[in-house]
């Protein structure tokens, strides 16, 4: 019998003490699903930046010299996924990280983590939003919200209302500007978010549907990026990671609302991980 592999993942993503966000959901998730976690930092942060204040030391110059030791130590990665980057410059050391480390089965995921709700994060320049056009056109799987499939695809952003047709245009320009599958998260529609799956090669979507549990919190697309690369790395359809990632979040959100978890400190994760232990 052939012997168990373990799965490496590259995580290049902040690390926000506090909130629950990027590096401090992306690496328990990962680890419990049964892949090694090596997380590469973009930036160190008290909190998050939707708490009223925040200290951000951006990780830019020092990033070179932390991955440079990996390529002297010949590390290599089953898989390369990329949150929150702090900087345009830092943008530019992830296309250089993805050059150096890609291999041809490496999978990409990329998060364009660059805002929510119609808004753009205010760390975010226009300089940043071209650069990371550039990370999209790597990307295997691109993850991003209907705010970020607009600010990338230049599409006027609205709250309600998106016909399938236009999501489905919105998943295609992403896929023209070169990302190979495309997952737009959290669509709202009545009662239900829907995600629009656009798999390598296909014309027509499909479309994930999960019940609204409540409000959208903080850090939910950080713990659907990692449930979704978790489950793509051990073997799932896109489609099946996508909805085993829209259910954890759904469920996570429920769990929240019953702890009185305050909106601002994102999901209690922690308290229903066991769902996603690889057995
Ligand atoms: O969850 C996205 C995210 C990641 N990293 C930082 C953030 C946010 C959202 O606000 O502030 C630092």
């Amino acid at each position: 019998m052939e012997q168990y592999r373990q799965k490496k993942i590259a995580v290049i993503n902040d690390l926000s003490g506090y909130g629950r966000c990027s590096l401090t959901v992306a690496h328990p998730i990962l680890s419990v699903m049964g892949i090694q976690s090596c997380p590469v930092p973009t930036a160190i942060l008290s909190n998050h930046t939707e708490f009223p204040v925040y200290f951000f030391d951006d990780y830019t110059d020092k990033m070179r010299a932390y991955i440079g030791k990996w390529i002297e130590l010949g590390l290599d990665f089953d898989a390369i996924s990329t949150g929150f980057l702090g900087s345009a410059e830092q943008i530019e050391i992830v296309l250089e990280f993805v050059e150096h480390f890609r291999e041809e089965d490496t999978l990409i995921i990329v998060d364009p983590v660059m805002g929510d709700h119609g808004k753009i994060y205010a760390t975010y320049t226009e300089e940043m939003c071209e650069e990371m056009k550039q990370l999209v056109s790597y990307a295997d799987v691109v993850t991003p919200n209907v705010t970020e499939a607009c600010i990338l695809t230049g599409t006027p952003y609205k709250d309600k209302g998106w016909t399938r047709k236009e999501l489905l245009n919105m998943a295609t320009m992403l896929q023209i500007m070169g990302a190979k599958s495309v997952v737009i998260t959290g669509v709202r529609e009545g009662n239900f978010y829907t995600n629009v799956v656009l798999e390598h090669g296909k014309h027509e979507a499909e479309f994930v549907k999960v019940k609204s549990a409540g409000n959208q919190r903080p850090g939910t697309g950080d713990v659907f990026s990692s449930v979704l690369a978790g489950s793509v790395l051990n073997g799932y359809s896109l489609r099946a990671a996508t909805e085993k990632a829209a259910r954890f979040v759904r469920d996570c959100i429920t769990k929240s609302d019953e702890l009185n978890i305050p909106h601002s400190n994102g999901v209690c994760f922690e308290e229903i991980i066991g769902k996603l232990v690889k057995r």
